[in-house]
């Protein structure tokens, strides 16, 4: 079900919200609105041609800033995922970022870009571009930072986020997009019977509050361990220290490879539909739906419950500013930031 335009017809901060619909030949669909930058919809076809809705969110504004799910289909930044001790240092200044995650920085502080309004243009019936200027100084991070993404839906059924950014000052940056998938259909049950694949040999490890030690640990024998397809639920009772703390699957993955490459496909048995994720990112955030059930209802009037949704967050690793283990994610001036998510959708193939 499209959503409706209207719903996201609203002045917040002086800037006009709106929503952007992207279609292909194949009816292939994603709303986006430049609140946040996020993904509000995406209609993808099961094994019998029929569409659903496969993203949770709501169906107008006011439940997007009012709900207690601030990141549903946001884009993430300027630093997705944690900074220990909400601080860092670039060439031995330090920066005190928000706290606002116990004592640490999670996912650009308290308002992050998820909660800005982006100026958007549509560019074409598959395409929109969004911007941003975060000021120097904003959530704690030096240097103003321009920050432009585009969404495209393409013939192959791919919803395609390309990021760029540019600096005027040294800072940290790191840039995902925070979708809630449900290949079932959103609001339709648990991921829990999804099948999981993950190109990884590797987690970063953590300790509480999912703070890397800058140490990798590897998959092999452990609940992690997704190279061969397998159920999301299967294991995730398990012994394990990260499971622990992620209160289930919550870790970043260390894709195996460099450049563009498959990260994750995930398979949804009963209707066939398959997503995979493609990145030029090291690593990947595999976020299991870990939240009570929520108090806002969805956009079809359902409870979104525990464990009903997966994240596939392509990233950096969490802290890079503190790891000197870990690739760079300092943004010089002389540079420019790019990173590039594609989730394509199919159906199951006997091939
Ligand atoms: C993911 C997780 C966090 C948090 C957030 C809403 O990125 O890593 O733990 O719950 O989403």
């Amino acid at each position: 079900m499209l959503i409706s335009k209207e719903n996201f017809n609203k002045q917040l901060d002086n800037k006009q919200v709106d929503l952007f619909t992207l279609k292909n030949s194949n009816g292939f669909t994603a709303q986006i609105t430049n609140y946040g930058a996020r993904i509000v919809s995406v209609l993808a076809k099961d094994s019998q041609g029929n569409f659903d809705d496969v993203v949770l969110g709501y169906n107008n504004i006011d439940d997007y800033v009012n709900s207690e799910q601030k990141y549903m289909g946001a884009t993430v930044g300027r630093y997705a995922n944690r900074i220990g001790g909400a601080q860092f240092s670039i060439n031995n200044q330090t920066y005190k970022v928000a706290s606002n995650k116990g004592y640490n920085h999670l996912h650009g502080g308290i308002v992050g870009f998820n909660a800005k309004v982006w100026d958007a243009n549509q560019i074409s019936e598959t395409k929109v571009e969004l911007f941003y200027l975060s000021v120097d100084g904003e959530e704690g991070y030096p240097g103003n930072l321009t920050t432009v993404i585009t969404f495209e839906v393409s013939e192959e059924n791919e919803l395609k986020i390309s990021y760029s950014a540019t600096t005027d000052k040294a800072t940290a940056i790191n840039l995902t997009n925070h979708s809630y998938f449900n290949l079932l259909g959103e609001g339709k049950g648990s991921i829990n019977d999804h099948i999981m694949q993950i190109n990884a040999d590797g987690i970063t490890e953590v300790v509480a509050g999912s703070i890397p030690t800058g140490k990798t640990r590897p998959v092999a024998n452990t609940a992690f361990d997704f190279n061969e397809p397998t159920v999301i639920g299967n294991r995730i009772n398990d012994e394990d220290d990260q499971l622990k703390i992620g209160n289930g699957y919550d870790q970043n993955y260390v894709i195996n490879g460099t450049g563009m490459r498959c990260a994750a496909i995930v398979t949804e048995p009963i209707t066939g539909r398959t997503l995979e994720v493609i990145t030029d990112e090291p690593g990947m955030q595999f976020y299991g739906g870990n939240f009570p059930d929520a108090k806002t209802l969805g956009k079809r009037g359902d409870v979104y419950k525990f464990r009903s949704a997966f994240c596939l967050e392509t990233q950096h690793f969490p802290d890079s500013p503190n790891q000197p283990n870990f690739s760079s994610t300092i943004l010089d001036p002389s540079e420019t930031y790019k990173s590039t998510c594609i989730y394509k959708f199919g159906i199951i193939t006997n091939d």
